[in-house]
């Protein structure tokens, strides 16, 4: 089975939300006509509750995207996005959510973030998606959404680590900043991941 995972098409992340990723918005239509071609389809929704520790104002004279450590691991702060109910975190209206058939939602603990889909980032507690995966006989998962160089790029680590065949999107992603998710991509390669784009889906079904 072959399982597309949208990771994170939150408000928050599209331009004019909290935390924009820079034409998050314009994979929207694409992530939709993909949803045709796949079997199963999840997606993640990020869920944090207020003044959850990722936020820089949980932290006294703190700013976006300062680095700290947190709990031993570092931690970039965000700007408060995706809180739990609110509009930033509902899903972007004009994604097709008829086919998903599962939403995970990730980084409600306080204490730590949770960029993957599968684990948080101290790789304490899981969601549950790969035993959900593996119930269902997926053994290929596509990855799609935003952004491209934080959930998407854990969520792609994770899965290899899960043993499943790994795909990355390309033109179904786009990236906070875009030289981040080069690096990312080395990584996904170097650990046996693949990137492709839309158009050349259909070889790897
Ligand atoms: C994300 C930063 C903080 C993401 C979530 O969805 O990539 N990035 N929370
Ligand atoms: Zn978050």
């Amino acid at each position: 089975m072959n399982a597309l995972l949208i990771v994170d098409v939150q408000n928050d992340f599209i331009p004019g939300g909290a935390l924009p990723v820079p034409l998050g918005d314009v994979i929207i239509p694409l992530i939709n006509s993909l949803q045709r071609t796949f079997d199963l389809i999840v997606a993640t929704q990020d869920w944090h509750p207020v003044q959850h520790k990722s936020f820089a104002s949980s932290h006294a004279g703190k700013k976006p995207f300062d680095i700290i450590t947190l709990h031993g691991q570092e931690q970039v702060l965000w700007p408060d996005h995706c809180v739990q109910g609110s509009t930033g975190a509902a899903f972007h209206s004009a994604l097709s959510m008829n086919k998903v058939e599962a939403i995970f939602r990730k980084g409600m603990d306080l204490e730590i973030d949770s960029y993957s889909g599968f684990y948080d980032n101290g790789h304490k507690k899981s969601t549950g998606l790969a035993g959900y995966l593996r119930e269902h006989k997926v053994q290929r998962i596509f990855i799609c959404g935003l952004a491209a160089d934080y959930c998407v790029f854990y969520t792609a680590k994770d899965a290899l680590q899960e043993n499943f065949e790994t795909y990355i999107i390309e033109d179904a992603t786009r990236a906070i900043n875009v030289a981040d998710f080069e690096n990312a991509k080395s990584t996904i390669l170097a650990e046996g991941g693949q990137l492709i784009e839309s158009k050349f889906l259909h070889r790897h079904l």
